[in-house]
Formats: C-alpha cells, structure tokens, sequence
C-alpha cells in the first residue's frame, strides 16, 4: 500500500509538471521571435527570458539537488537568476534566442523525468523527497511563471492570439449594486499547514491563531461597486488614502483600475488584444493594494487581514478543523473555482456556489487574487526550504500578501494556505479584493 500511494504521488508529480509545460508552450508558441525577446513592460521579463528561466530552475532543483548529477547547462545560472538582474534590465542579457531555450528545456525535461522514475540518488537531502515535494515545488515554480506570462501577455500590445470560453453564469441573486457580507464569529483556528505535502516553506508551520469577530464581502469587489468610488471622487479624496498611496496616486496620476479607458459615458478596458464594455458584474482587477485600502476606507470597511482569510476559507467550525479548500479537502474542479486559465477572465461575482465556504463567502479560490491588509513576513517557527530566495528574502520589506488565487493560477499553486506577495504598487497582476469589518462582542 505505501508502494501503491508512492507510485500515485509520482505520478501526480509527474502530470503537473506535463500540465505546466503544455501551459508553457501554449502561451509561448503563439508568438514570433521578435515578440518573445521583445520587452512588453519595463515590468516584465521578455517571455523568452521566463522560458529559459523555467528550464534552469528545474536544472539546478531536479536534474542537480534532486538528480545528484552535475546538471544540464550550469553556465546559464547566471543569466536566468532572478536576483542577478532586474527584469527591467533583462533584455540586455546574453539570453538563449526562443529556440535554443526551448531546445535547452526539453533536454532539462528529459533528465528530470529520469530523476522522477528513479530512486532518490545518495547524498540528495532526503527532505527534498519527502512526499514528492521537490518535483511539486519545480511544478509551482513553472506555473507561476505561467501566469506571469499571461500578466506580460495582458500587457503586449497586438492583435489577440489567447482564446478561451466564458466563464460560469452567477448562482446567487447578488447584483453589482449590493452583495452581502458573511459573519465569522471569534475564535482560534489553525491557520498554516505542517502536512500538505507541496505546501512551500512560508505555508508552514501550522500554528493557532485567535480571531476576533468579523464580517466579510460574500464575493469580491465587483467593477460596478468601483466605478461609484470613482464616481465619488475617491482617487481625488485623501481621506481615503494611506498617506503613501496618496503620494503615488497623484505622482503617478490614477483615476481608475489598470487598462480602463473612459468613452463617452462608461467604461472600456483592453483585455488580452480586445477592447469591452467594463462587465459591472465582474470582480474588479488590476488595481494595487492603495487603490483596494483605499476603497475600502471609502465604503467605510477595511481590507481584512491575512488571518482573516485564511480563516473565513478554511475554518469549519463543526469540526474545529482547518479545510484545505473553502469547499472541503478535495482537488478544485472547474464547477468549485475559476483556476488554470481555463477562462480569460473572472467569473462573475456570485459564481461558483459550489466552491462556497462554511461561512458562506464565494469564491475565494480563483477569479481574482484578493490582497489582504498584512505585511509578508514568515509565520512563528519558519524555516526556510529549501532556499532563502524563494520566500524569506521577502519578509517585513514592504510586501503585502494576496490570497487565494487568479483565473490565470493553475491548481497545484492555489490553496487555502498557499501565500502570493507584491508590493502595494502593483497593478499588472490578476489582483481584486474583498472588504471587511471587525463586528465587535464576543460573537
Ligand atoms: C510568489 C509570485 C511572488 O513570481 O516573483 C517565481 C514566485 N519565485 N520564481 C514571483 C517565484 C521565484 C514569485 N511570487
Ligand atoms: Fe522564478
């Protein structure tokens, strides 16, 4: 039996990693040499950069620490670390050309596959086997990069070349004029995780936190509740700024969310090569951690903390227990979130009433990432694994956290504990919000 759960967690294993290079190759194939090594935004790699850049990790994780060989193409760490150099200065780099680094990754891929088949070589950290992780982290690694790429290519000027259905149609009677909020009465629960098996190291360890009672948004923010903010004045009202935000709204000049246009009397926006009405029912997007403190201070609320989430998505309080989804422990599916860029877009605020938590919020897995108020800092008796770059480099210098995932995440780097952080600035990412209240008493 422990052979047969073994065999299963390779195989799993191997058909995320398989999942994110069909990704990989599908955002990539689609465009011509001079688009892949062209730069989309001072704030993005060239796409051939990310290409080569998958391939080297997977070189330096599975084909050397996992494989124990002397790996593929050491010589190119230099250029595909994210550290060395800036995105804005990567196009100056000596990059592979979009074939040579498609050419590098198959072989890189051939070689981790026979580390994947093979028994863990002596003298590799045994922890990195433990329940696959490695091959899991190198499979999270390829997907976030993914969805970089489709943030670059929501940023490429250009006719389409992305397609993809709509998705699901609301289930709950919720309009864009007023959602409503759910209760989570106070108390502990266990936020972070000590067992889920590809859990990264900023996931762990599980630990209790005690939380107040609060109220939070049943759904995300919608574009129609944030057109009246704009409405209202809020970009040209400081009351609702943080005292940094107002400075880089006006230096930056802001007015409304990331790829909006004002015509006429309403709202376009560019969305992957196309021009639309802005949809009022739709979570609202591109906006940066200010922009959402800010509305939320306008309506009155606040941003709820990352405890706050974690707790309203996982806490079920007739077992006490913390879930792995809002759901439940089982695997997303496309009726429960709008994960894996199955759609272009969020679904519609009100979607998804399968994917609903025991405290009644909606979709808090996929659609949109939601920032939260907190800082990005490690959790009490952090350990970072199996380096310092992935997540503590990051720790209490200005990050804010985002919870539960984007249309554009793919399902092996979404769940209830997994953490996604970005300066409050950032607004090219798949990134919404919900608001909250703290609802006083001790219920
Ligand atoms: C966790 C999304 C902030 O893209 O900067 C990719 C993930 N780390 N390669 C990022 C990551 C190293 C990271 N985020
Ligand atoms: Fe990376």
């Amino acid at each position: 039996a422990a052979d047969a759960a073994a065999h299963d967690s390779r195989e799993r294993a191997r058909a995320a990693l398989e999942r994110a290079r069909r990704r990989t190759a599908a955002l990539t194939d689609c465009l011509d040499e001079g688009e892949l090594t062209a730069q989309h935004s001072k704030l993005m790699s060239p796409l051939a950069w990310d290409l080569a850049h998958i391939g080297n990790q997977e070189d330096i994780w599975l084909v050397r620490a996992a494989g124990g060989s002397d790996g593929v193409r050491p010589d190119l760490d230099t250029v595909y670390d994210a550290f060395q150099t800036p995105r804005a200065d990567r196009p100056g780099l000596p990059m592979l050309s979009p074939e040579a680094a498609r050419e590098y990754i198959a072989r890189v891929r051939d070689r981790a596959l026979e580390v994947l088949g093979s028994p863990a070589p002596d003298g590799a950290d045994p922890a990195l086997f433990e329940g696959d992780f490695v091959f899991g982290m190198v499979a999270q690694h390829e997907q976030q990069h993914d969805e970089t790429m489709l943030a670059t290519h929501q940023l490429r000027r250009g006719p389409a070349v992305l397609d993809a259905p709509d998705p699901p149609a609301p289930t709950s009677r919720a309009t864009d004029e007023r959602h409503g909020e759910v209760h989570v009465p106070a108390g502990p629960f266990t936020m972070g995780t000590s067992d889920e098996p590809w859990a990264l190291d900023n996931e762990r360890p599980a630990h209790t936190v005690d939380v107040a009672a609060f109220d939070l948004d049943e759904v995300p923010v919608t574009n129609g509740a944030f057109m009246r903010f704009i409405e209202d004045g809020g970009y040209r009202d400081e009351r609702w700024w943080h005292p940094d935000g107002w400075a880089y709204v006006r230096k930056a000049e802001l007015g409304a969310p990331l790829f909006w246009r004002r015509d006429g009397g309403s709202w376009t926006r560019r969305r992957f090569g196309y021009v639309e009405r802005v949809p009022p029912n739709e979570p609202v997007m591109h906006v940066c951690w200010y922009e959402a403190d800010a509305f939320a201070r306008w309506s009155g609320r606040r941003l709820p903390t990352e405890a706050e989430w974690e707790k309203a998505a996982r806490h079920d309080p007739e077992t006490g227990e913390s879930r792995r989804f809002p759901w439940g422990d089982g695997e997303p599916d496309e009726g429960r979130a709008n994960l894996g860029q199955r759609h272009l877009r969020p679904a519609p605020a009100g979607a998804y009433h399968a994917g609903a938590a025991p405290c009644g919020a909606r979709q808090l897995i996929g659609d949109v990432w939601e920032w939260t108020a907190s800082e990005f800092t490690g959790y009490p008796g952090f350990t970072a694994f199996p380096y310092r770059e992935y997540s503590e480099v990051f720790f209490d210098s200005g990050y804010k956290v985002l919870r539960g995932g984007s249309f554009g995440t793919d399902e092996v780097a979404c769940r209830g504990t997994f953490r996604n952080w970005d300066l409050p600035v950032r607004r090219q990412i798949f990134a919404g919000f919900r608001t909250a209240r703290s609802s006083g008493g001790a219920d």
